[in-house]
């Protein structure tokens, strides 16, 4: 495991940087690729180990696909071309993988074993295990199907009405993809909006479903068509340099290529809250996704409160947003993200421990966290705790360090963003 010794106490932050391939979209790129008929093209992929461990299960799937230079070509040949697996299919450290691809197996009339790294094995699965068994596939796990290993042999679907008791773009697009497989008509119903990539790139492989507020409807039985896609930026990745950018003096950071998706922005709409010197210029409307470029300057920045329908389009931004509010005058109070708790680490807990070592002033609650603004950070040893989001958190916040900083566990980091240190580096001064 590599400890890296981190920039600090930085000068300022100039230029530009292009935003790599969007993670989850690079995702449902390779799923959807695979799952219709005919020859997908994907340009911008994102070569994150995340993305490498969903193409490597495709693969173990039957699936032809090639890859270079962030260019993908795949072969699908329907729900259908899918065939059972020799061994078992390998998600890394990828949610996202696992539980889409439950969605997709459970409708398959085979046997296939899911299994992960330590953190996807803490991770909770029954929030998808539980629908899908319900609607007649036969799934298994360690505690009743809570926990990989996870099992599966799939089969005919019944249709389905569901409610979802968390918002959770992964549950509602596992479900989708098994609405897909079933004899009729689905419903599945958001208590709050989650990102909707997997709708829309349904509607891209010339799928049809419906969304009426919070009410989602797909027809089982479609055949999906191969298609272009060409992934947006990463608004998520975005999201560690427009915070840099806002805190670090002197500083002006042009971001281009950012997805710009509505059920993603929040991290937008919380910073221009808070004060934030932030542009978004060359907006483009006209593909599946939406995208632009971002300005951010140095801002003077004030506590805000975070809570209720936003925090699902800003979940994976809270650890970078609690290091802003640290940066911000007053108190921030982060709500309702109780979600936290489930990702690669417990966010709660780890970014308070972690920014708490640098200096910061915050501390957890059940459903987030409060900061108290504005701290000097010092510097000492950090621990990304193998979750790629704190790893880059955490070399944001030691650029304001005074003092050295070290980071454990950087390598978490190429989960999501390989070329990030690059990126950063040629942006300081
Ligand atoms: O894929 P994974 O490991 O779950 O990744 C994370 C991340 O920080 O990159 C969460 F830990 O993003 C999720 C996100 O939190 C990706 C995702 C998606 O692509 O559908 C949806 C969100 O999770 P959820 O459970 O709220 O649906």
């Amino acid at each position: 495991m590599a400890t890296l010794k981190l920039k600090t106490n930085i000068n300022c932050l100039f230029g530009e940087v292009t935003i790599p391939g969007d993670k989850s979209i690079s995702h449902r790129s390779v799923m959807f690729g695979s799952i219709a008929y005919g020859e997908t093209k994907v340009t911008n992929f994102l070569p994150g180990d995340d993305c490498l461990s969903t193409i490597s299960c495709f693969r173990k799937l039957g699936v032809t696909i090639e890859e270079s230079d962030n260019q993908l070509r795949i072969i699908g040949n329907g729900f259908e071309g899918l065939t059972e697996p020799d061994g078992v299919l390998d998600v890394g450290n990828s949610g996202t993988t696992i539980r889409l691809l439950m969605g997709i197996l459970a409708g398959r009339p085979f046997f296939s074993t899911l299994v992960g790294d330590e953190s996807i094995g803490k991770r909770p699965m029954t929030r998808v295990t539980g629908p899908l068994t319900r609607m007649g596939a036969w799934l298994d796990g360690r505690k009743n199907g809570a926990f990989t290993p996870i099992s599966i042999r799939g089969g005919q679907l019944n249709p389905f009405h569901y409610e979802l008791p968390v918002a959770s773009a992964q549950v509602k697009s596992a479900l989708i993809l098994a609405g897909l497989q079933a004899a009729g008509e689905s419903t599945i119903i958001e208590p709050a909006e989650t990102r909707d990539h997997t709708e829309r790139m349904i509607q891209q492989f010339g799928g049809e479903i419906t969304k009426n507020n919070k009410v989602i409807t797909v027809k089982g039985g479609q055949k999906l068509t191969a298609s272009t896609i060409h992934v947006p930026g990463d608004i998520s990745s975005a999201a560690f340099f427009l915070v840099a950018g806002a805190v670090i003096p002197r500083s002006e950071i042009v971001l281009k290529n950012v997805g710009l998706n509505p059920t993603r922005t929040g991290i937008i709409e919380v910073m221009k809250k808070m004060g934030a010197d932030l542009e978004i210029v060359q907006k483009d409307d006209n593909s599946f996704e939406p995208t632009g470029d971002l300005i951010i300057k140095t801002s003077n920045l004030k506590g805000t409160v975070v809570e209720g329908d936003i925090i699902p389009k800003l979940i994976d931004e809270i650890p970078i947003i609690a290091l802003l509010a640290t940066q911000a005058e007053g108190i921030t109070v982060i709500k309702d993200a109780e979600e936290l708790k489930v990702k690669e680490t417990n966010r709660i807990d780890t970014v308070v421990y972690e920014l708490r070592k640098l200096g910061a002033s915050i501390e957890a609650t059940n459903d987030g966290m409060i900061i108290y603004g504005k701290s000097n950070l010092n510097g000492g040893r950090v621990s990304s705790h193998g979750d790629h989001r704190i790893g880059m958190m955490l070399s944001i916040a030691a650029l304001l360090c005074i003092n050295n900083v070290e980071l454990e566990q950087s390598e978490a980091i190429s989960v999501s963003y390989p070329n990030f240190f690059a990126h950063l580096n040629s942006l300081i001064h």
